[in-house]
């Protein structure tokens, strides 16, 4: 059983919150705020607290949008006195290319030439802020990059407009000697009705078009994915397999509907698991960052128990996927499945293609029936992982 003592996060389990996470007012496509503006200060000391490791902003979470240069430079002494303090630090920011109505047909692939000048000095002087506070990952949510309607973008053309922003960003980062690296975030729709690279695939294959791919991953977020029906631990495994996992966004989000950015755990649990056991036996050493929002529902107090919330989640999870790795029962099924022989290489070392062309046993003499017939005890695999998810 899962002991409390496992349970408590710290700053070696990495956890991260996004401002706006916690900071968001409960203001939705229906609805007033619910709840009253938070100091970001005030989000700093209250993760501290609960044992996060760090914080992430967008822009304008921090210095609100139209700030004169006296008083941002007084919120960023601020913010860092109150980072200083707590020992919280900055692994990630990002920009805010959506909010203002001046980015309501996109940032980056906007088809007004002069907003997308904009977007870009904007991005540029967060960039600045962000290697600044330490930043090693600069996340790129496009979400207004896209359209409704059929003819208002021409995709290859918007798209050659989006290299040509991450070659820029690229440039601009190598010039300043900048130790820092993009994370695009993927979405398939909302706010857009369709939004370009709206998928992890999407996304990896367009970083290979870019002139320095190696300063582009991705920043994949549970509920995108899900939203476009697609299996996350997939697609962060192929993103890992890539080398392209520069960052992740946890939450929580029940199927195919609106992007939900329930607390990491709620929503698919099956996947959540899959998702922690997936991470934790790989070579991501990122942050784990949540991207969620606090149901407009709650209070402060229910904020915070949010955020507890997905730390919680994530170490119960983290717990429950050892010690599925760690039973003797599963090695056994594993084994059953066949996991170790997908491990060997289908043609031997040194057979090479003449060596399978030559043997007989792989093809003329291979009994298919036989083969056919034989089961591949998932089932009982699958029902281990069950057990072992619910504490049994
Ligand atoms: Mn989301």
């Amino acid at each position: 059983m899962t002991s409390e003592t496992n349970l408590t996060p710290g700053p070696e389990h990495k956890f991260t919150f996004g401002l706006w996470t916690v900071g968001w007012l409960g203001r939705d496509p229906f609805g007033d705020a619910t709840r009253a503006a938070i100091d970001p200060v005030e989000s700093v000391n209250r993760l501290a607290e609960l044992g996060a490791y760090g914080v992430t902003f967008h822009d304008d979470d921090l210095i609100p949008f139209g700030s004169s240069d006296a008083e941002r430079d007084a919120i960023i002494k601020r913010f860092r006195a109150a980072l200083d303090t707590t020992g919280l630090v900055v692994p990630m920011a990002t920009t805010n290319l959506f909010t203002h109505p001046v980015f309501k047909d996109g940032g980056f692939t906007a088809n007004d030439r002069d907003v997308r000048r904009y977007a870009l000095r904007k991005t540029m002087r967060n960039i600045d802020l962000a290697v600044e506070l330490g930043a090693k990952t600069y996340v790129a949510w496009g979400g207004r990059e896209g359209a409704e309607s059929g003819a208002a973008k021409d995709v290859r053309v918007a798209l050659d407009r989006f290299k040509e922003a991450f070659d820029l960003l690229g440039d601009y980062v190598t010039e300043k000697g900048y130790d820092i690296r993009f994370a695009i975030e993927p979405k398939p729709n909302e706010p857009r009705g369709d939004i370009l690279l709206p998928t992890i695939g999407h996304a990896l294959a367009f970083i290979n078009s870019l002139e320095r791919p190696e300063l582009v991953g991705l920043n994949p977020e549970v509920g995108h994915e899900q939203m476009a029906g697609l299996n996350f631990p997939h697609g962060i495994a192929q993103a890992l397999w890539h080398g392209k996992l520069f960052h992740i966004d946890l939450n929580g989000q029940t199927g195919i509907k609106y992007d939900q950015d329930l607390r990491f755990g709620a929503g698919d649990l099956r996947s959540a698991f899959w998702l922690v056991d997936l991470l934790e036996n790989s070579d991501y050493e990122g942050p784990r960052h949540f991207d969620f929002k606090p149901p407009r529902t709650e209070d402060y107090d229910g904020v915070w128990a949010s955020a507890a919330g997905c730390m919680r989640n994530y170490l119960i999870l983290k717990d429950r996927a050892a010690a599925f790795r760690a039973d003797p029962a599963v090695q056994e099924a594993l084994r059953a499945a066949r996991l170790d022989e997908l491990a060997q290489p289908t043609v031997a070392e040194g057979e090479g293609l003449a060596g399978l062309l030559a043997d007989k046993s792989a093809f003329e003499d291979f009994d298919v029936e036989a083969a056919a017939e034989r089961g591949m005890a998932f089932e009982a695999l699958d029902q281990l992982a069950m057990d072992h998810l619910l504490g049994v």
